[in-house]
């Protein structure tokens, strides 16, 4: 599914928490930003981070008979999260150091309610019971063990997500037991998906299992609204994926729906909250990677990252296609 294992391989590689030297901001702004033509718009329209084709294809058949974009992202997040082979979402997920796979998730509508569960363990699907504590409570986040009982007490599953491959995965990660969270170093990636429908409604909704062997309670950026994901009727959504320590200190989805709100393209508007991260964060954004997609509510979408590597899904006009995003740091 990946369209480019090598380069992915490559960003990979450079992907973890400390090391090199730090690079100066002025380095920094030299580079150029390798930007993608902007795009027009066309509705509906669904992008989702990395090659989710199958999820942006399971939101189109919702956006397609005319319904809502709410539903549309839901049903996509709800792919990667029950596919055994993808190791950074749901069922399959990689667990953290201590071999406990913990889910964090959100989701927000057209009109501007929003949903978040963090820490979540034995159920498959978080996106959807981050949709029923936005439906069915007064509250927007709801974590660990309330979380659970919160999702057992609306009907969900409890089971056990750690697969096989997952459990030797972190067997082996043991052996050295080295405490330096990677980014998951697996082919599909925790999912973003933003979504605009025939009638102009915006919603958005990521999910993950983390960052691969974090520490036990560590929470990233995905189910944070505003970090991980926002989502604006007056103006569009963004979703995040990469290093959530570095999102979370930027909210970066949030500033991204911002900077289109000031009347940035949504490609152009990437670029920016992209470049903000490099001038404050040089070192990590050296060593690091972040990505985002967007989409604003005429259907114009956007993505860019801070390393090559990053592609993303897009459905659009009834065709389904994966783009290599461009990105701050040349190959
Ligand atoms: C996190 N942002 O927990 C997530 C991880 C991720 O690709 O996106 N991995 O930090």
């Amino acid at each position: 599914m990946d369209q480019n294992p090598k380069s992915r391989r490559t960003f990979l590689q450079n992907t973890f928490l400390g090391g090199f030297a730090a690079v100066s901001a002025d380095f920094l702004t030299k580079i150029a930003a390798q930007a993608a033509p902007p795009s027009k718009g066309r509705l509906p329209v669904v992008i989702a981070t990395w090659d989710n084709r199958k999820a942006t294809d399971a939101a189109w058949q919702v956006l397609a008979r005319g319904g809502r974009a709410f539903d549309a992202v839901e049903a996509g997040a709800r792919i990667p999260e029950a596919d055994p082979e993808d190791t950074s979402v749901g069922y399959g997920g990689f667990p953290d150091r201590d071999g406990n796979v913990t889910l964090d998730a959100c989701i927000m509508d057209e009109f501007g309610n929003a949903g978040s569960i963090t820490y979540l363990q034995h159920i498959m699907h978080p996106i959807s019971v981050a949709r029923r504590l936005l439906e069915k409570t007064p509250h927007v986040m709801l974590s660990g063990d309330g979380a659970l009982e919160f999702a057992l007490s609306e009907g969900f599953k409890k089971e056990n997500l750690l697969t096989e491959t997952a459990r030797l995965a972190w067997e082996n990660w043991k052996i050295k037991s080295e405490y330096k969270p990677v980014i998951n170093t697996e082919r599909h990636d925790t999912i973003g998906i933003v979504a605009v429908d025939a009638q102009q409604r915006v919603a958005g909704a990521c999910t993950t299992s983390g960052m691969a062997f974090k520490m036990r309670g560590r929470v990233g950026d995905s189910p944070v609204i505003g970090a991980g994901m926002f989502a604006d009727n007056e103006v569009g959504a963004a979703a995040a994926t990469g290093l959530g320590e570095m999102v979370l200190k930027t909210l970066g989805s949030f500033l991204l729906v911002e900077e289109m709100r000031r009347g940035k393209h949504p490609q152009k508007a990437a670029e920016e909250v992209v470049r903000r991260l490099a001038h404050k964060y040089p070192k990590e954004a050296r060593e690091n990677q972040v990505c985002y997609v967007a989409v604003d509510r005429k259907g114009r979408h956007g993505a860019f990252s801070l390393q090559p590597g990053f592609n993303y899904a897009l459905y659009q006009a009834g065709v389904n296609t994966v783009h290599e995003a461009g990105s701050f740091f040349r190959k």
